[in-house]
């Protein structure tokens, strides 16, 4: 088994793992300058995602084709102004964004993308560049013909060639071998409509009215201070959130455009557009003391009368000052646990306040601190994290991730 996996520079299942670092080393002069060649009938195509109408090309692709729950119930819609926030940080390559079209209709068949990327591992390795590998789709009707294998190798291909040789990527499905694996919570916002759609089921002891009751939220904010996050706020959400990363094993490390590109919507984006929000905190001297933000991706309802999609709200990164002395006390983190315990709470009342219908968290970062008093139920998705020609030791949480 793992025919493809197998060939590749990753860490099989039962590695003891000595040391950590890359598995091979490559020059660019190793690497092949053509593509390796696809079945007859298709041809490789960068999609320039610069043009919006080469977007949609791949929004229609995930539309009908993308993740899937277990129960193909729903399936992730990742709107066009979302894959422009996921797919163009700064200096994202036009020649990762690699697709397979139908030789003679065009028809875009294929699709996976690498945005570029620094990772913090532990203080031991500060700085590793890699690719964040996403959006592997095959069209449903071309599915287990090893085309997969083939949109992985000529995305490793080329971003080799930039001279890049580790990569991030995340999957429900087990591959050798995750560095970590999280699992997805969620918080019922408009519990009648996610009963609709079969998202939640009535617990036997319970009634619709007691369920709505039990999820009920303030409609305003609690914490007085907060307030939208602006352009003038990045370079200190900048430093807040680079300290309160150091907590973690496997962080990103942001340099400050990278943080005002994931935590602020373009400045051209419309209320329909939006797709993430950030909120920040301050104290008496204007301060800010802490900030947290989701993003919104809806999931299409597949066959349902009622309902086309439900809208959902993911956690993203956060950041207080809050319980952050030097030495890891239990005093420290009960601080730490009641401030998230508000701060988390508050992002839940303002998704709510923007029709959210559920709110979803992975046990990643302090999530743990919070997701049972809050209110979050475990799911029965998983998610896997992988380093792509990396050995790493076991980590235990600390990474957020679109
Ligand atoms: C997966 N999700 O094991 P073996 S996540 C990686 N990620 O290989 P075929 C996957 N590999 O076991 P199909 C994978 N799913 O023989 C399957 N595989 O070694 C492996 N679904 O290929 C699988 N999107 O073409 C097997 O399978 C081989 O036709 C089989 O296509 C798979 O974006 C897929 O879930 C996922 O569209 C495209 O099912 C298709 O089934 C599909 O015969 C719905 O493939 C959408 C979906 C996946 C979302 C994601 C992260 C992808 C990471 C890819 C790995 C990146 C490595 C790093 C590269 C850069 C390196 C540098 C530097
Ligand atoms: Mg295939």
């Amino acid at each position: 088994e793992y025919k493809f996996w197998k060939t590749q520079p990753v860490t099989k299942f039962d590695d003891a793992i000595d040391a950590e670092g890359p598995i091979d080393s490559k020059t660019v002069d190793d690497v092949s300058k053509e593509p390796s060649p696809l079945p007859a009938g298709f041809e490789w195509s960068t999609i320039d995602i610069s043009q919006p109408d080469k977007v949609q090309e791949i929004y229609d692709l995930l539309y009908a084709n993308y993740i899937e729950d277990d129960d193909e119930t729903f399936r992730f819609k990742y709107s066009p102004a979302f894959l422009d926030w996921g797919l163009k940080p700064p200096g994202w390559v036009k020649d990762w964004n690699v697709g397979v079209r139908v030789k003679d209709t065009g028809k875009l068949i294929g699709f996976i993308s690498g945005i570029p990327g620094t990772l913090r591992l532990r203080t031991t390795n500060p700085d590793i560049k890699v690719a964040e590998i996403n959006f592997l789709c095959v069209h449903k009707k071309l599915r287990s013909k090893r085309l997969a294998p083939v949109l992985i190798r000529e995305v490793t291909r080329r971003v080799n060639l930039t001279g890049v040789w580790q990569a991030l990527y995340t999957a429900g499905a087990l591959l050798p071998s995750p560095i970590t694996t999280a699992r997805y919570y969620h918080r019922s916002i408009n519990w009648p409509k996610l009963h609709d759609v079969g998202f939640t089921g009535l617990p036997s002891n319970s009634t619709p009215a007691k369920q709505v009751a039990k999820y009920a939220l303030p409609s305003k904010p609690t914490l007085e201070t907060l307030r939208p996050m602006t352009v003038e706020d990045v370079s200190e959400v900048h430093e807040l959130l680079d300290t309160f990363l150091n907590r973690y094993e496997l962080v990103p490390k942001f340099t400050e455009q990278e943080t005002a590109h994931w935590l602020l919507d373009s400045v051209h984006a419309s209320e329909h557009d939006k797709v993430i929000y950030s909120y920040v905190v301050t104290d008496s001297e204007n301060k800010i003391t802490d900030f947290v933000s989701f993003y919104g991706l809806e999931s299409t309802v597949l066959g349902n009368s009622k309902y086309d999609s439900i809208n959902v709200a993911y956690l993203f990164y956060y950041a207080t000052t809050a319980g952050l002395g030097d030495n890891k006390s239990s005093d420290n983190e009960s601080v730490l646990k009641s401030r998230l315990f508000v701060l988390i709470q508050n992002a839940l009342i303002l998704a709510k306040a923007k029709n959210f219908d559920v709110f979803n968290a992975l046990s990643v970062q302090d999530n743990a601190l919070f997701l049972e008093d809050l209110k979050f139920g475990a799911g029965d998705g998983f998610l896997n994290y992988y380093l792509f020609n990396y050995k790493a030791f076991p980590i235990h949480g600390g990474i957020s991730k679109r």
